[in-house]
Parts: C-alpha cells; structure tokens; sequence
C-alpha cells in the first residue's frame, strides 16, 4: 500500500486530516520512543486527527464535553482499525496507538506515558506544531483535533514536517488553565494537571477509601457511598474517562477563524 491509498483511505472515513511520519523523524523529535513494542522493526507511522467541534468543547457541562470525546475517541479507534486491517491484508505488521486507554500503569510512569506520544507523532507527520500549551497546533484546526494513529512495518513516503511555529505566545493558554499548570516556558506539571482533570480518578479514590478505611466509621462510609461523589467514581470508573478539563484546547485562538 501507498502512502497516498492511506490518506485518502483515512479522510474517506472521515478524519479529517492524516500524514506519514517516517520512524527516524518521529525518533528525533521523541527520544524515548519505543516503537518496537508497538511492532518488531516499525519504519512508519500514520497519523490522523479529528476536529473537537467547538459546540461541546465550549459547553459549560464536563458531561457534555466527555460524551463527544468519547465517541471522538471511538470514530479514532474505527478508523485506525480499518487502516491497520487493510495493511495486514497489504503483509504488514501494524498495530493501533491507543489515542487514551488503555495505557501501562507503573509506579515510573503513574499511567500517564502511552507507547507513543501522539502530538509528537503528529509533529512529525507534518500535522501541525508543538504549542506553548504542548499540544499539536494544526493550521486549520488549531488546539482543538484529537489524534490518533497507527505503526507499521510498511516503509511509506513520509510527509514533510512543518517549518513554522503556528503558537505566537499570546499566553492565552498559560492564563486560561486552572490550577497554573503550564509554565511560561511550556512546562506542563502533569500531576497538577492530572489531579484538576480527574477529580473522580483512582489516585482520588485510593486518598478516599485509605481515608476511610484508616479512620472512617460504618456511618461514614454509609455517608460517603450514598453521595454523588461516589456516583461519579463509579461513572467515571465504569467509563474509563472523565476529563474535567479543556482549557489549555479552548484557549487557544490559532485558527480557530477557519473552522
Ligand atoms: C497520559 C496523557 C495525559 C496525562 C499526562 C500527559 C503528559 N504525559 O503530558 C494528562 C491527564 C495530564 C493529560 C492531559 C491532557 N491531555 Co492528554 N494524553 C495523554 C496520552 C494518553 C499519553 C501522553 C504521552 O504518552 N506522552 C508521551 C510523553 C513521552 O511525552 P510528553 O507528554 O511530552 O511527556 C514529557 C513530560 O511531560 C514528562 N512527563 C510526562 N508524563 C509524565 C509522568 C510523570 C510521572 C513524570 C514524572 C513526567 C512526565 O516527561 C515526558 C518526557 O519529556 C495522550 C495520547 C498519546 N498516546 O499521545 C493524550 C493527549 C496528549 N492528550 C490530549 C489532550 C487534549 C489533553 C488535555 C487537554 C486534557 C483533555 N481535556 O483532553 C490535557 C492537556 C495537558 C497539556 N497541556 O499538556 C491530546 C492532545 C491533542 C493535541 N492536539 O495535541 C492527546 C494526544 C490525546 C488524543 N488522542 O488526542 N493527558
Ligand atoms: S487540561 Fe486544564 S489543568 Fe491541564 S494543562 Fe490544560 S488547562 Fe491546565
Ligand atoms: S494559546 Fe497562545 S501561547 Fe498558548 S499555544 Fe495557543 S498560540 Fe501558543
């Protein structure tokens, strides 16, 4: 298969943008690659994006926001499984990036490093460019496009990597996010970020139940699972995501005239 076939491949089932990155281009932008657990001998990769819409990325309400996601991170998964199927059937080893969960828990990481840095990937298939914020700024879609992506044995034609910075440091991001969690200098402390995203996540839940479990009486757990707070562990547990946070994305106003 060519580079090309993919491409429009994947915009025919509605991505709406995708590029090949080159495994020696991606590795320079992302030292620590480890593409190989990905696929033994990996030479590319292919990425695409999905633009967030502005209608729920701008709702006031995390549930609104979470259900487009969701569903954005399954139309993901849809696509990069037909491309990965049509490769396989070309004689390519290929697999998918998770473009969210599931992703390797260790102490090391915290479960907040996949096996490949999408927005770096994205980097480096010529999508678009690191912003202050750390997220792809793609030329027509800004901040605001989910990615995700497959690696292959398939040594494809890459795509040329963006020359210019599309992030003019306007700060609108640095300002807009919560908690200050990402620094002038583009340093983002992941764990103040993680916590005010997932305010019902397990790190959260492990604090509640050892609280509980150290102190707590009959009553108190009585009181603490007949609570909403509870409720929304349990949603967001089940669901396996319930990002409270978009800041950083609407913020940003590169492009946001064209879409
Ligand atoms: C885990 C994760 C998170 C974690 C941690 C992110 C992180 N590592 O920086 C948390 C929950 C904090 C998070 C937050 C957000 N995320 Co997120 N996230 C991911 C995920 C699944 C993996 C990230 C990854 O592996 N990066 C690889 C590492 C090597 O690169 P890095 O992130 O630059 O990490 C460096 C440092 O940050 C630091 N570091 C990173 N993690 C950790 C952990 C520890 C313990 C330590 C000490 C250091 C450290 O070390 C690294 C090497 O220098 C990706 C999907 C994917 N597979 O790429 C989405 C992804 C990056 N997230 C995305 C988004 C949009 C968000 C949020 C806006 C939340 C939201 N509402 O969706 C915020 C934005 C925060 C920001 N401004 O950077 C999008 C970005 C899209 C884009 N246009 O760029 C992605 C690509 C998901 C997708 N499929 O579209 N995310
Ligand atoms: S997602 Fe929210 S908390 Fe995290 S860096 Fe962006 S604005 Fe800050
Ligand atoms: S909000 Fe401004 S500083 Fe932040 S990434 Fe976008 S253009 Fe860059």
């Amino acid at each position: 298969m060519h580079s090309e076939e993919l491409k429009r491949l994947a915009l025919s089932l509605d991505a709406d943008c995708v590029g090949v990155a080159s495994r020696e281009a991606y590795e320079r932008i992302e030292p620590n690659a480890k593409l190989d657990v990905m696929v033994a001998g990996a030479k590319s990769l292919v990425i695409f994006g999905i633009w967030t819409g502005a209608g729920a990325i701008e709702s006031p309400s995390t549930v609104v926001q979470s259900q487009h996601l969701m569903i954005i991170y399954d139309e993901l998964n849809r696509i990069g499984l037909k491309l990965a199927r049509d490769l396989e059937r070309a004689g390519h080893r290929t697999s998918t990036i998770p473009p969210h969960l599931p992703i390797e828990m260790s102490k090391e990481t915290k479960g907040l490093m996949g096996p490949v840095s999408l927005r770096h990937a994205a980097e480096a298939a010529g999508l678009g460019k690191l912003g202050l914020n750390r997220l792809l700024i793609n030329p027509q879609f800004g901040a605001r496009l989910r990615l995700g992506g497959l690696v292959t044995d398939a040594k494809l034609a890459p795509d040329p990597i963006l020359s210019e910075s599309l992030c003019d440091n306007c700060m609108e991001c640095v300002k807009a996010c919560p908690v200050s969690a990402i620094g002038e200098d583009g340093k983002v402390d992941v764990i103040a970020c993680t916590r005010n995203n997932f305010p019902y996540g397990l790190s959260n839940l492990i604090k509640r139940l050892a609280d509980l479990a150290m102190e707590g009486s009959p009553e108190d757990w009585k009181k603490f699972i007949k609570n909403p707070e509870f409720w929304n562990y349990y949603q967001a547990l089940s669901l396996g995501l319930f990002y409270c946070c978009f800041e950083c994305q609407r913020a940003c106003p590169v492009a946001l005239q064209k879409q």
